[in-house]
Order: C-alpha cells, then structure tokens, then sequence
C-alpha cells in the first residue's frame, strides 16, 4: 500500500485542524512544517492528537549533533512520530537524530533529493546517492526523493532498498502521483488537497493509491 501523507502548511490553526480532520478518513498521516508551528505555535500537535493518524514534523533539522540532539528532544516531547532531517550534515549529525527518534520510539526520514528546479544544483552529480546510503548507513528509517523526477527515486531505490522512501512534488509541483505512487512508499500532497475547493474530496480522490 502506497500511503497518502497530507502536508499541512497553513498559517491559520483552526483551518489547519479543521482540514485535516476532514481528510483524515483518507489519510495515512500528517506533516507539520515551520509554516504552521511558527504561525500556530506548537499546541498544533495536541489539536492534530486526536485524529489518530502519525505526525511528521518536517523540520528539515540541519545543525551539529548537539543542536540536532535538542531539536529532537523537543519534537518527540511535542508529540510528533517522527522528524525529517537533512543528510549534508553529515553522519554524526544524521546519527543523533536517529538515535533520539528511536530512543523515543520515532522514526527519521533522510532528505536525499529534494523536488524544486533548483535542487539539481548540488543534490545533483552523486551527492543524493551519497545522502541516501549515508541515511542507510545512520540507520535511519527512509528518505525523501523528489515525485518530479521519479527517474531519481528509482536510482535512490537501489540504493536504500526496502526502507521507506517519501515523496513530495505531485500536483503543484508537475509530478505524476499515479507514476510516483507505484514507485515510493508515500506521496506527500499540500496544495493539491488543501488549496481544493473541497479538501476532502481531493484526499478521497487521490486516496486511490493507497489500494
Ligand atoms: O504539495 P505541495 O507542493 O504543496 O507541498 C509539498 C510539501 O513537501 C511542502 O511541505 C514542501 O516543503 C515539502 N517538500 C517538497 O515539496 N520538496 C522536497 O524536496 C522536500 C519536501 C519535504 O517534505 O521535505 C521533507
């Protein structure tokens, strides 16, 4: 089952909530972002509680050890499931944060590529793959890999196997979410579902892919 991750990058608490609760039916989790927890505050995560469903905080945490050890500590004591962190800081920065998660009994996702036009710049010419096998190497739970290019999620499924792999750029960003659907473990959507007219029956529609 490929699962469906509903990224909620609102600015408004009780639309946030609100959104979420309508899609959590056809939903596998929700990532939370600076755009949210900066504009809401973190009681967020005790409105998005009571849905049931895991709790990304996508933090995209990119500091030393130390700092990363402290930005995990408070995620988890938060509430969160998990945390995205990025992998160019290197393994002992990338080895805190999955030991933190773990110990907490939380998961890290790796960021290896990301989806914007400009990320070719340097996550290009062997640097993704070196994040994605230093993210197998940390133990950590999976990666991310960009849904606008699924070329590179296949290149990056040969490198991390059987872990998960999560994948934001479908709709807004032009990728294919049945093309990417097949390829990943989870698709991240946000526009495409909380900009619609009806976020609810977006999520539903686009729920197809967790058959
Ligand atoms: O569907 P969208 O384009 O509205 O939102 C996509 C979300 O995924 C948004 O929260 C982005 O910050 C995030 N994202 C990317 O779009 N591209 C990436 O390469 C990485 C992420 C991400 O989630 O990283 C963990």
């Amino acid at each position: 089952m490929t699962e469906l991750i509903l990224s909620l990058d609102l600015c408004d608490r009780r639309q946030a909530a609100s959104i979420a609760e309508s899609c959590a039916p056809y939903i596998d989790a929700v990532k939370v972002g600076y755009p949210l927890v900066l504009s809401a505050g973190l009681g967020i995560v005790q409105d998005l509680a009571g849905l049931g469903l895991p709790l990304i905080a996508d933090f995209k945490v990119a500091d030393i050890p130390n700092t990363n050890r402290l930005i995990c500590d408070a995620v988890f004591s938060a509430g969160f499931d998990a945390v995205i962190a990025h992998g160019f800081v290197g393994p002992d920065a990338v080895r805190t944060c999955v030991e933190v998660a773990h110990d907490r009994g939380g998961a890290v996702y790796v960021v290896a590529e990301m989806s914007h036009p400009g990320a070719v710049e340097f996550f290009h010419g062997g640097v993704a793959e070196r994040i994605a096998t230093l993210a197998v190497n940390c133990r950590a739970d999976g990666i991310i890999a960009p849904a606008t290019r699924p070329d590179r999620i296949g290149r990056l499924r040969e490198i991390v196997g059987r872990r998960t792999i999560y994948s934001p750029g479908v709709g807004t960003q032009g990728g294919d979410i049945d093309t990417v659907a097949g390829l990943v473990d989870g698709v991240i959507v946000g526009r495409s579902i909380y900009e619609a007219e009806d976020p609810a029956a977006e999520a539903k529609l686009l729920s197809r892919i967790r058959r």
